[in-house]
């Protein structure tokens, strides 16, 4: 192993001397770190300690929670307010705000999480993460109710995820890059292993539900046929597919080398706004893909310019690399 690798640590208090960051937002990304590593620790074990498998409940998307992703928000509400500026908690397996301060003042802290993204992969022993984003509060908050949490994509301060795969991956952002750590077992430590990650501009990759096809409207359905048209069609060149029904894993993918990931809206989630939740899924990876050099969008509509009005509201998703979306984008016009 290269020793170099610096920890979060070094990192952190690296990025607090360079771009004058908060200790208290230091704090916070430490205990993320730490709950990361916990939620991992569970769901590693899940199957030993029967931890797989359905609850009872389901939560208010209407989904039955698996245990592991009950004892993951768990584990984020119990981590995560150490730091003395978080005031509220906004997790998607919970209906309502949870609200840890009574009077919210200028400068404390909103986090959005998913505890447990990709949760129906954990019975077959595939990938899964955690996603997070934290925003400041602008100005004293008289009253606390779910209005307040509103907030668009662009005034995210951070955004991160972690990957629960062969190794755990912990990729994050405070709006200068995106840098990403490796789990190291045994001393338990964060390593920097992709510094300053960027997405290349071009692909030949995508991911997306095909057996969606049929649902989709057609800028999809025409955008996808001509990716699988291949040399013959008009992008006249391969594409590859790839579908791990894990958004961190498929966002992790295209840091790494690029890609592009749709999730649009179709004839059956359309009530509903799209398959996937703005506020602690789509939100914050949008933010992580645009600081690595990506794009993120509706396919009308940059994600971050999206203003909220509900806390579970979902959005159609187009992002990853920049040229690719744009191409996407283009089906749209
Ligand atoms: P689960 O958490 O219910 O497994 O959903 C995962 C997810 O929200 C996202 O991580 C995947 O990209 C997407 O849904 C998978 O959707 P499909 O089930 O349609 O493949």
């Amino acid at each position: 192993m290269n020793v170099s690798h610096i920890t979060l640590r070094q990192f952190l208090l690296n990025e607090a001397k360079l771009h004058g960051l908060d200790l208290d937002l230091v704090l916070l990304l430490e205990d993320l770190a730490t709950t990361c590593r916990i939620v991992s620790h569970q769901v590693r074990r899940g199957a030993l300690f029967q931890n797989l498998g359905a609850m009872s409940s389901t939560n208010i998307q209407g989904e039955t929670q698996k245990k592991l992703d009950v004892i993951a928000n768990d584990a984020f509400i119990n981590h995560c307010t150490n730091c003395s500026r978080v005031a509220a908690l906004i997790s998607e397996e919970v209906d309502e705000v949870i609200w840890i301060k009574e009077n919210p003042r200028k400068g404390d802290y909103l986090i959005y999480f998913d505890p447990l993204d990709g949760s129906s992969n954990l019975d077959v022993n595939l990938s899964v993460g955690s996603i997070f984003s934290i925003i400041e509060l602008k100005e004293d908050i008289d009253q606390t109710n779910e209005t307040q949490v509103l907030r668009k994509g662009s005034e995210q301060i951070c955004a991160g995820y972690s990957l629960y795969g062969p190794s755990i991956s912990f990729v994050f952002t405070f709006g200068q890059g995106v840098n990403g750590f490796t789990h190291q077992t045994g001393t338990g430590e964060f390593r920097l292993t992709y510094p300053d990650l960027r997405i290349p501009e071009d692909t030949s990759e995508f991911a997306i539900n095909a057996s969606r096809y049929k649902l989709w409207d057609d800028p999809v359905r025409l955008y996808f046929e001509d990716l699988i048209a291949g040399k013959d069609g008009p992008r006249g060149r391969p594409f590859n597919m790839r579908w791990i029904a894990s958004m961190v894993a498929e966002i992790h993918r295209i840091l790494v080398r690029g890609g592009v990931f749709l999730y649009p809206v179709d004839s059956n989630n359309r009530e509903l706004g799209g398959r996937l939740r703005l506020l602690y899924e789509v939100s914050p990876m949008a933010f992580i893909i645009e600081q690595a050099g990506g794009k993120a969008s509706t396919g009308t509509e940059r994600i971050l310019d999206i203003e909220p009005k509900t806390l579970h509201q979902r959005s159609p998703v187009i992002l990853g690399s920049k040229t690719e979306v744009e191409m996407a984008e283009s089906y749209f016009k």
